[in-house]
């Protein structure tokens, strides 16, 4: 499987998050892409699409804000990483936002999401990276192709950044494939339901979005990806959320796996975008499921069988020494 990475998707590296109530260091580090290139070898860089993807998934004022957002706060005379702590869950109205901190809480909707001084320019390479991978599909002709995102992307809707995401890589993928002329279905495996991917997507009736997950009733991130929200308007019945319980091993997974893989076949895709975190891994750090190593083979192979030509894009997965031979494990399954 040929996979794709940018040295400059390493520029982002916020110091700390707060997490139950407290700062930690920051979970999503540069060296968990570090690790996964050490284990895969070869990578090709990523080629420039420029603005213009990006934009046809996200609003150009969040852009701008993300862009400038680190240069703002360091003006207003703040140290360290810009993040927000004021959000407007009531009352949110078109308001002209002067200062740094009401724009952070009008494009984030959360405090795991710092914004550093390199994350403009990673979470751009790393959206680069998936189009360049998406190319080698489309324009190349490769069956399967592999994006090693990170920022990861899943977490961040059309104006708003959160979950350690700030551009929705697999969906600028997804968007551009459409342009093109494709059908697409985006099943998403990381732990964490895919909000932004399904919010971007909710009323199109023409994107099929499958995402199995750790039950939002327990799991970041709480407000999404309850069984019941199966897309809005005409895009009614293209959203399927499969939450599962905490402790969750392949057996249970399996079973909600080949329902997802059920659906992605019967939407009739051109192509399938796979949001892959690893962070359902046993050890996985702040995550709850019980998958193995073997797994990941398993489910590639599942998936593989539906014989679709398949863009993987790295979404999640914090158990840093277990990344690389994880997503070794996952390559495997698609090439045999
Ligand atoms: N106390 C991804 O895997 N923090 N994002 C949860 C729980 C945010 C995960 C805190 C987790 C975001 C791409
Ligand atoms: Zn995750």
């Amino acid at each position: 499987v040929p996979g794709f990475f940018d040295l400059r998707q390493l520029a982002h590296a916020p110091a700390r998050e707060l997490h139950n109530g407290g700062w930690v260091e920051y979970a999503e580090k540069p060296s968990r892409a570090e690790n996964i290139s050490a284990s895969l070898g070869e990578l090709s860089g990523a080629k420039d699409f420029g603005l213009e993807p990006l934009l046809a998934v996200h609003d150009p004022a969040y852009i701008d804000f993300l862009r400038l957002a680190y240069t703002d706060w360091r003006a207003s005379g703040r140290e360290g990483d810009a993040i927000g702590y004021t959000w407007p869950i009531a009352h949110r109205r078109d308001l002209r936002l002067d200062r740094i901190d009401a724009r952070l809480g009008r494009y984030s909707y959360d405090a795991a999401t710092p914004i550093a001084e390199g994350t403009w320019d990673a979470a751009y390479w790393s959206a680069q990276t998936a189009l360049t991978a998406l190319a080698a599909i489309v324009d190349e002709g490769r069956r399967t192709s592999f994006a090693l995102c990170r920022p990861p992307g899943h977490h961040a809707g059309r104006d708003y950044c959160g979950g350690y995401c700030y551009l929705n890589n697999a969906a600028i993928a997804a968007r551009r494939a459409q342009q093109k002329g494709l059908r697409v279905a985006i099943l998403d495996i990381d732990y964490h339901h895919g909000n932004g991917t399904q919010d971007i997507f909710l009323e199109d009736p023409d994107l099929l979005f499958v995402s199995i997950h750790a039950d939002p009733v327990n799991d970041y991130p709480f407000f999404w990806g309850h069984a019941d929200e199966r897309g809005d308007g005409k895009g009614e019945g293209k959203t399927i959320n499969l939450p599962l319980p905490r402790g969750t091993d392949m057996s249970r997974y399996r079973e909600a796996l080949d329902m997802a893989l059920q659906a992605v076949g019967a939407h009739r895709p051109d192509l399938l975008v796979l949001s892959f975190g690893a962070d359902t891994f046993e050890d996985d750090p702040i995550s709850f499921f019980r998958l193995r190593e073997g797994d990941y083979r398993e489910i590639a192979s599942r998936i593989a069988a539906i014989d679709l030509p398949t863009l993987i894009v790295m979404e999640g997965g914090y158990a840093i020494d277990a990344l690389g031979a994880n997503v070794s494990a996952l390559l495997s399954g698609f090439e045999s």
